[in-house]
C-alpha cells in the first residue's frame, strides 16, 4: 500500500466557483445588469462582433465591455475607439475567467449604469467551458476556417452555451464547412442551443444576433 494520500481538489474548487458565480448572478439581477460571457478559439471573431454588437445596441442600451487576455491591451484599445465603457482584464497565464477573476472585472468596470455588459473572455475552447463565470448567458464563436469538427473535439464547450454563433460565413467558398453537420453535431450535444450564422465583417446575421440579445437583456433587467 502507498503510503501516501491523493486528494481530488479539482471538484471542490468547481463547487467553490459555482457558489460565487450564484453570487454575482443574484447581485447583477438586483441592479440589473445583464452579462453575457462571449467564448471562442483565439481570432474567431470576438473582438469584431463586439463591435458588430455595440453598433447594433448603443442607441438603446448602456454597454460596458470586459477584455479578457493573458496579456496585451490591443482588444481593449480597438473597443474604446468606438466610445464604450471598456476595462482590460489580464489573467496573468490564466487560460479562463473564474467568477471571483469576473467580479473583479465588473467592479473595475463599474456597473450600476450599464444595461449590458459583455466578458470577451480568454481565446480557448477548453477552460473557459469549466468555469461558471457568473454570467446570465453564455455564447460561442466558431468561425469557419476552423473546422465543422470542432464540436466533436470540444464538446463540453459546446454544451453549455445558450448561442453558437458562427463566424465568417463570408469565406465559406475557401473552406470545406458543412453548416447541416455542425447543426447536427451541437443539436446532439445542447438540444437548446441557437445557431446563427454571422459575418462580423460584413455584417450578415448581426441583426439576428442583436434581436437575441436585446430580448435576452429586456427579459432580464425586467423591461
Ligand atoms: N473574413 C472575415 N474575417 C473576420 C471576420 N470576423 C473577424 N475576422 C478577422 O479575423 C481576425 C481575428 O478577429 P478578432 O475579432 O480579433 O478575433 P478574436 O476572437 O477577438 O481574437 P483573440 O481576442 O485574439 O482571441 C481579424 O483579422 C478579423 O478582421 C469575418 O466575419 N470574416
Ligand atoms: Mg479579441
Amino acid at each position: 500500500m502507498d503510503n501516501y494520500k491523493v486528494l481530488e481538489i479539482k471538484r471542490s474548487v468547481f463547487d467553490d466557483n459555482d457558489r460565487q458565480a450564484e453570487l454575482l448572478r443574484n447581485e447583477l439581477k438586483k441592479e440589473q445588469t445583464f452579462l453575457l460571457n462571449l467564448m471562442s478559439s483565439p481570432g474567431s471573431g470576438k473582438t469584431t462582433t463586439v463591435l458588430r454588437t455595440i453598433e447594433a445596441l448603443k442607441d438603446e442600451m448602456t454597454i460596458g465591455i470586459l477584455e479578457a487576455d493573458i496579456d496585451s491591451d490591443v482588444d481593449a484599445r480597438t473597443v474604446s475607439g468606438t466610445g464604450t465603457k471598456v476595462i482590460q482584464l489580464h489573467t496573468g497565464g490564466m487560460c479562463h475567467l473564474d467568477a471571483g477573476m469576473t467580479r473583479q472585472g465588473l467592479l473595475g468596470l463599474g456597473t450600476a449604469d450599464v444595461d449590458l455588459t459583455i466578458l470577451e473572455n480568454v481565446g480557448n475552447l477548453v477552460c473557459p467551458a469549466e468555469f461558471d463565470t457568473g454570467a446570465v448567458k453564455n455564447a460561442m464563436i466558431l468561425s469557419v476556417p476552423e473546422g465543422d469538427d470542432k464540436p466533436l473535439k470540444y464538446p463540453l464547450m459546446f454544451s453549455i452555451v445558450d448561442v453558437l454563433l458562427i463566424n465568417k460565413i463570408d469565406a465559406v467558398d475557401y473552406f470545406d464547412f458543412d453548416f447541416e453537420a455542425v447543426k447536427a453535431r451541437v443539436t446532439k450535444l445542447n438540444p437548446a442551443i441557437r445557431v446563427i450564422p454571422i459575418s462580423a465583417k460584413t455584417g450578415t446575421g448581426i441583426d439576428e444576433w442583436a434581436d437575441w440579445l436585446r430580448n435576452e437583456v429586456r427579459i432580464w433587467n425586467g423591461n
